[in-house]
């Protein structure tokens, strides 16, 4: 069919989409893949936009009506994303051609045999611009015909340097955002934890996007504190990356944020008065377990140690941690890990239910030894126990959650916490952990595990298990 013009949208599905204040950050992968779009496909010109449910609302096809859909999967978004294929299929766009429809991201990267039943092509893993143009330009065609279902992949080596243009967020309302201005310099991680996709998906060595690159989108950002989302900002020593982007922050009087792995602050002095100088904020360490001594984790007292040298620079610390990762935690687990919290004086919190994430080796081994109980993606958000664990039932892992949460955005435990080094700190905490306070008292309002319980899928969907096979 001749066309004019080739409609793209870019669509985040979220199943929640208007149930919280705001949305963390905005979608890297949606600004990224915009930027990477084509002008033409075969010399005709494309028109590209994104809709990120979370922030804009539900996404309708038949009003849209675009050539191409693409939509970016993780595993809690699954199930919308495939709701949404459907919708796609039975309306015609804006040409009265057939509507395309291409899928990416985690979910479809690990269990692609699954995504190809509702999308005409999957593509698995990172997506440099030619891969995207291929993609793109194979699925501009399939108004003509039904197409057979393709896999694509990046043949032959990963890039060692990230090249890419500037990711373009033209379509986000920072006000829709907690923290809009969002960096990306590095992918890859050596660390291969059993819960995270990092490793699998983009390799044990750090690859870099190029520093003038970063320099340049560095210099495009809006005002406001940037989060670097790198999978781990300290991939490796001697940290020469984390060193050159501090710099190329300090050029540009930027405060940041970025996640990294405790152990390697802990063990370079250098780094944390470093990262001071340079305009960090805060960093976001993955603590997990209170009692399991993971090989990226510190003891007990080295936490202690590492966050109060943070405090001692002017750096705020989140800890991230996991309840149900150790075989023999009970229900004491809760109260253990907020008492540590507060002990080691952490700024921020965050709690999650140990999930065995598809494209994480936790999940085939989860898979195997037939320990999940729920097969319903959306609740693979960290928020809901979808696996069987040896000393606590699901009922108690629903309560300890919402009661760690409870407890650490108390009252009391913020004085606690922040009271003791006054200044600085509490100008810089108190807010945020007040804003967050709020958030998770909407949530505990606005949820009801024993309804979520009412929405548990006991068997998977068969592709999901013949992917394992493969
Ligand atoms: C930033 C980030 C977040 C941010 C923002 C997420 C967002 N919506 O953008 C925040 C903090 C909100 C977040 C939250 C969570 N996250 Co998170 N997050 C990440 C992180 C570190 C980086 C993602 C990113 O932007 N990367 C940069 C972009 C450029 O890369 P990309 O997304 O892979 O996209 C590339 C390709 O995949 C491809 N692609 C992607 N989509 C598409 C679509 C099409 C059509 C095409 C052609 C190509 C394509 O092209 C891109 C360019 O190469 C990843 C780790 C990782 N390495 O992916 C985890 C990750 C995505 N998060 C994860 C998890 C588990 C969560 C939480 C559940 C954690 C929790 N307990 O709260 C929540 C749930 C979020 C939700 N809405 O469901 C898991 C997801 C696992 C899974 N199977 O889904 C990951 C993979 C980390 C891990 N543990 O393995 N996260
Ligand atoms: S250190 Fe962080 S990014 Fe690296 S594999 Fe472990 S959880 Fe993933």
């Amino acid at each position: 069919m001749a066309r004019d013009l080739i409609r793209i949208d870019y669509v985040l599905p979220d199943p929640k989409s208007g149930s919280t204040r705001k949305a963390p950050i905005p979608s890297l992968t949606m600004a990224l893949l915009l930027a990477q779009t084509p002008a033409a496909l075969d010399g005709v010109p494309v028109q590209a936009s994104v809709h990120a449910e979370s922030a804009d609302g539900p996404y309708a096809p038949g009003l849209r009506r675009p050539d191409i859909l693409c939509l970016s999967v993780l595993t809690t978004g699954a199930p919308r994303a495939y709701e949404l294929a459907a919708q796609a299929r039975d309306c015609r766009s804006h040409s009265n051609g057939r509507i395309g429809i291409v899928m990416g991201g985690i979910h479809p990267t690990a269990l692609p045999q699954e995504a190809l039943r509702y999308a005409d092509a999957v593509v698995c893993g990172e997506t440099p611009p030619d891969l995207q143009r291929e993609v793109l330009a194979w699925a501009a065609d399939a108004p003509d015909g039904e197409p057979q279902p393709r896999r694509f992949a990046l043949e032959g080596p990963r890039p060692e340097v990230l090249q890419r243009p500037c990711p373009d967020f033209s379509w986000m309302r920072p006000r829709d955002y907690i923290l809009p201005q969002v960096l990306h310099t590095s992918v890859g991680c050596p660390y291969n934890c059993s819960f995270c996709t990092a490793t699998r998906v983009y390799g044990a060595r750090m690859r870099p996007v190029a520093y003038e690159l970063i320099e340049r989108d560095v210099a495009a950002l809006g005002r406001g504190l940037v989060t670097i989302i790198d999978d781990n900002f300290l991939a490796h020593k001697p940290y020469d990356h984390a060193r050159k982007v501090c710099a190329i922050l300090l050029r540009h009087q930027r405060q940041w944020v970025a996640e990294l792995t405790a152990r390697d602050l802990w063990q370079d002095p250098d780094l944390i008065p470093l990262f001071s100088a340079s305009g960090c904020y805060g960093v976001y360490i993955g603590i997990e377990s209170v009692r399991e001594k993971l090989p990226k984790g510190l003891h007990p007292h080295e936490y202690k140690d590492l966050v109060s040298r943070c405090h001692d620079s002017g750096v705020l610390v989140l800890g991230a941690f996991v309840f149900g990762v150790g075989e023999e935690e009970d229900e004491s687990i809760f109260e253990e890990t907020v008492r540590f919290a507060d002990t080691i004086a952490l700024d921020f919190a965050q709690f999650s239910v140990n999930t065995p994430e598809p494209g994480s080796r936790d999940f085939e081994h989860a898979v195997r030894h037939q320990l999940i109980t729920d097969w319903n993606w959306e609740h693979y958000d960290g928020a809901h126990p979808v696996r069987k664990f040896s000393r606590i039932s699901a009922e108690k892992m629903d309560e300890g959650l919402r009661n760690a949460y409870r407890w650490f955005y108390s009252l009391g435990s913020m004085r606690r916490r922040l009271w003791p080094l006054g200044g600085w700190r509490q100008a810089k905490a108190w807010p945020y952990n007040l804003y967050l306070g709020g958030t998770v008292r909407l949530w505990l309002r606005r949820t009801d595990p024993a309804e979520d319980r009412a929405r548990i899928l006991s068997a998977p969907d068969p592709a999901v298990l013949d992917a394992l096979d493969e």
